[in-house]
């Protein structure tokens, strides 16, 4: 029989209420000995009742409720006593129901019971997770779209498109000695092609589905002095960064976090690139070289007086020209004209908002993507370019070889597909998804 979880469902630390959560098929029965109340009177109406240890000693004023299976999240009977919070008053309770038979619940173990019970999709799983997640509103939003089953139902479509390809092949793999007629072909490459763009365009969406769900990282690179450290303090508002017209004053790397349109961003001032002897400061700009490698966006600033430094990473890259309050010798010089740089001053504030919106658009979240439709884990992303390539395969196939081939790859991509809602997802993907969760989900 399935033994009856119990966990601490509420975060930890001081607050108003907090909650222990039990599923399984002693739930029910576990919570009413703990409050004093038979089987009977404990159900979907909320009761108020006295929690008491297993020696009788009283312990809290909690209410409690229970839902019968199958109409509980996790598909099991559940039970919930909501007590006070604070971490001491919520494991006396949570010890209340361990000591009358329930185990301990391992991480992601009421989640994992309501997707064995087919109560929860695996893109849903981690829409859920995003929502426990969610560290900026559009973060939010977009795990909320996805919990709600927004993706899925757009995967479902692909699904039902990819299994008449299928059907059609297979159909015509019990007479090998015909040949496919005409319109059945073109019908069967069109979907095929269809089917590959629609896969491609949804892991091309992964992009802006993590930045909006995971944030971006922004790192300020260039030569000393050109103004880094007070972009940095102008985007976060306040002095976070040491400003100096002495040069070389960022040695080692600052962060602050930021919120843009919605999206969390952890911007990075590094310090500045110049020949210097002092071993300190040379690792330091290491550091500063690393950050810049990982970052989603360089913003590489040049005063108009500094060379603009050579960067790599292009497609990731935007200039900034600081200073703009301050008069400057010909821009020629530099070897990079304003035209391609994006004017700020720190001071006046003028062009950071420009920064702001181009940063979104580089990692494509300016305002209007559809945020149902997007990618958010890389396990989705790399399933749907199997997919595309799966089906990409068969289209070109098509043409020349056996049918037999042609089928398998549809079979691949319409797998993949699959395994995005985690229908037929093995084991081993699903737990380790699950492992991801907190106690008490
Ligand atoms: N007029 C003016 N001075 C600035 C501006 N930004 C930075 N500075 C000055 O330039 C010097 C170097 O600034 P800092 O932010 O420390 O540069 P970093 O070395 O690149 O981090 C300081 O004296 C700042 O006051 C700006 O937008 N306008
Ligand atoms: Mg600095």
């Amino acid at each position: 029989m399935q033994e009856t979880i119990a966990a601490i469902a509420t975060g930890a630390g001081a607050s108003g209420v907090g909650i222990v959560r039990l599923s399984g098929p002693r739930a029910v029965e576990i919570v009413a000995e703990v409050v004093g109340l038979s089987v009977e009177q404990l159900g979907r109406e909320v009761r108020y009742a006295v929690a008491r240890g297993k020696d009788g000693e009283r312990l809290d004023d909690v209410l409690v409720f229970a839902m019968r299976a199958p109409r509980s999240f996790t598909g099991e009977d559940v039970a919930e006593i909501q007590g006070h919070g604070g971490a001491v008053n919520l494991s006396r309770l949570l010890r209340a129901v361990l000591e009358r038979g329930a185990r301990a619940a391992q991480p992601g173990e009421f989640s994992r019971r309501a997707f064995d019970n087919g109560k929860l999709d695996l893109l849903r799983a981690e829409g859920l997770l995003g929502v426990i997640e969610a560290g900026s509103e559009r973060g939010w939003r977009i795990a909320q779209a996805q919990l709600a089953g927004a993706l899925g139902r757009g995967l479902e479509a692909l699904e039902d498109r990819a299994r008449k390809v299928l059907a059609e092949i297979e159909g015509a793999l019990d007479f090998p000695e015909e040949a496919l007629d005409e319109q059945s072909s073109r019908w069967l490459g069109a979907e095929l092609g269809a089917l590959t763009s629609s896969c491609e365009a949804l892991a091309r969406s992964y992009q802006a589905g993590s930045a909006l769900r995971n944030g971006i990282t922004v790192a300020l690179v260039g030569a000393v002095n050109v103004g880094k450290s007070s972009l940095l303090n102008a985007f976060a508002g306040r002095a976070r960064a040491l400003v100096s017209e002495q040069p070389g004053t960022t040695r080692d790397y600052v962060e602050v976090q930021v919120e843009w349109d919605g999206v969390q961003v952890t911007l990075i001032d590094t310090a500045g690139w110049r020949e210097s002897g002092d071993v300190l400061e040379r690792s330091g700009m290491e550091l500063g070289k690393e950050r810049a490698a990982e970052a989603d966006v360089v913003l590489v600033v040049s005063d108009g007086i500094a060379p603009w430094p050579v960067v790599e990473h292009a497609d990731r890259t935007l200039y900034v020209r600081s200073k703009a309050d301050q008069a400057r010798p010909d821009e020629s010089l530099t070897g990079r004209t304003e035209s391609e740089a994006l004017v700020t001053s720190s001071l006046t504030g003028s062009g950071l908002r420009e920064v702001r919106q181009r940063v979104l658009e580089l990692v494509g979240v300016a305002e209007t993507v559809g945020e149902g439709e997007l990618l958010v884990t890389e396990r989705q992303r790399s399933l749907a370019e199997g997919a595309a390539r799966a089906f990409s395969t068969a289209q070109r196939l098509l043409a020349s070889q056996p049918r037999e081939l042609v089928a398998y790859d549809i079979r691949e991509g319409y797998k993949a597909l699959m395994d995005m809602r985690g229908t037929a997802a093995e084991d081993q993907v699903v737990s380790e998804i699950f492992a991801r969760f907190c106690i008490g989900k």
